[in-house]
């Protein structure tokens, strides 16, 4: 089995909330290990590169403006299938349907905003994952 890695950002709205550790608690309960971890406050441009997919769609500059409105906690976690790991641990995009147990499902919520506020990013392939830490840590 492959040790994959994967980039997680804790959005803005976690953040803000004080939920950063909460994130970092289930992601280190679940066994995943955090190779790389850092506070910042995204610039636009990256978040254009990291959002590319969603050019075009009624939400990107709501989006981007959410991303950029304020610190993220970066990280990079490693382990066995931890993209589609995190994705679990994370639930849906929609918080409203997304399951309790999951990130979104327990702490997040629809609050009427242009786009969804949900609390984590999480890759979802390999190919997402190394562009993204490319992105978010070019170090590594
Ligand atoms: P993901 O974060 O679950 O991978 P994506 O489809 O990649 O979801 O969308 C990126 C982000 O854009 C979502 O996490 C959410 O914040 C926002 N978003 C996605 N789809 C919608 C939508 O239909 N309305 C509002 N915001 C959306
Ligand atoms: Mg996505």
């Amino acid at each position: 089995m492959t040790i994959e890695r994967s980039l997680v950002l804790v959005k803005p709205d976690g953040f803000a909330r004080g939920l950063t550790g909460e994130v970092l608690r289930r992601i280190e309960a679940k066994g995943y290990r955090l190779v790389a971890l850092q506070v910042m406050t995204p610039d636009v441009e990256s978040l254009h590169s990291h959002y590319a997919e969603h050019q075009g769609k009624p939400f990107f500059e709501p989006l981007v403006d959410f991303m950029a409105s304020g610190a993220v906690a970066a990280a990079v976690i490693e382990g066995e299938r931890c993209i589609e790991g995190f994705r679990a641990l994370a639930g849906a995009t929609d918080p409203t349907a997304a399951l309790p147990g999951t990130i979104r499902g327990d702490l997040g919520r629809d609050w009427g905003t242009p786009v969804q506020q949900n609390i984590v990013h999480g890759s979802d392939s390999p190919e997402s994952a190394a562009r993204e830490i490319d992105i978010w840590f070019p170090e590594l």
